[in-house]
């Protein structure tokens, strides 16, 4: 574990080579579930770093949810994070995908209202003159944990009034008549920024996947644009292949 064994200068802060380092021990196993970790003063000499550095480490490795402080007794890898596992060929809610797991799921409310729509909001909902926008923005939880960040946006033919959207989205459009048939989804590969990294309760830099779905009426009218950012360490995407042709 000496620095100059496998710090790299050019690898970014020192503190964020140490958290990864210890995330590579935590995943591989080389520190199990429940194991504890040594104290902040043996890491420190073992590595060379200061106390400050080390800290600022496990500070991270607390804020992902990888590890967490006893009072009194250290810190104690937690046991992993439960994968969500996500089929891509169905078209579902998040609020549908948990409760069939059996999770509960809220909401934290960031926007919700009736906006003068943006250049591409215009042409990607094929919105008319003078017609605004319903958004809703919202942290997306389930069983208590952060999941996703998601950002939708719908003409107000198809949502007329957002506030009405309490808990799922595309209840209320099943109530109203609404609901889509059919999407095309967009999935890349991302590392979350500061703001969003705080709100999903990951570090800085995690990686995440941003979901773009555009989904459609039976009559093919355009119903939702939504962008979404899920925690990659909580998500894996399953799609069935067969054989074209
Ligand atoms: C999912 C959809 C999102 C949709 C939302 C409705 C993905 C990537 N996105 O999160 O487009 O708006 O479900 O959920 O799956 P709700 O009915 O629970 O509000």
């Amino acid at each position: 574990l000496k620095p100059d064994s496998w710090f790299d200068q050019g690898a970014g802060p020192r503190y964020v080579q140490l958290r990864r380092r210890l995330e590579e021990a935590i995943h591989s196993g080389v520190l199990p579930p429940n194991s504890s970790l040594p104290p902040e003063r043996e890491i420190a000499d073992i590595t060379d770093l200061s106390r400050v550095t080390v800290r600022k480490a496990m500070h991270e490795l607390v804020q992902q949810g990888a590890i967490e402080q006893r009072q009194g007794s250290g810190s104690f890898v937690r046991e992993s994070t439960a994968r969500v596992e996500q089929s891509l060929s169905h078209l579902t809610s998040f609020t549908e995908d948990m409760q069939q797991r059996g999770l509960e799921t809220t909401s934290k409310w960031l926007e919700r209202g009736v906006f003068l729509p943006t250049e591409e909001e215009i042409s990607v909902l094929s919105l008319g003159d003078d017609e605004s926008v319903a958004r809703i923005y919202r942290l997306r939880e389930a069983g208590g944990q952060p999941m996703a960040l998601e950002r939708a946006a719908l003409p107000l033919s198809i949502l007329p009034n957002p506030l009405e959207v309490t808990t799922s989205l595309y209840a209320t459009l099943d109530q109203i008549g609404h609901r889509p048939v059919r999407a095309i989804q967009k999935i890349s590969a991302i590392n979350l920024e500061s703001t969003e990294a705080e709100l999903l309760n990951v570090a800085e830099g995690t990686a995440g996947l941003r979901i773009q779905r555009l989904s459609f009426l039976e009559d093919g009218r355009v119903a939702e644009l939504t962008r979404s950012l899920y925690r990659g360490d909580a998500y894996d995407f399953v799609a069935e292949l067969q054989l074209s042709g």
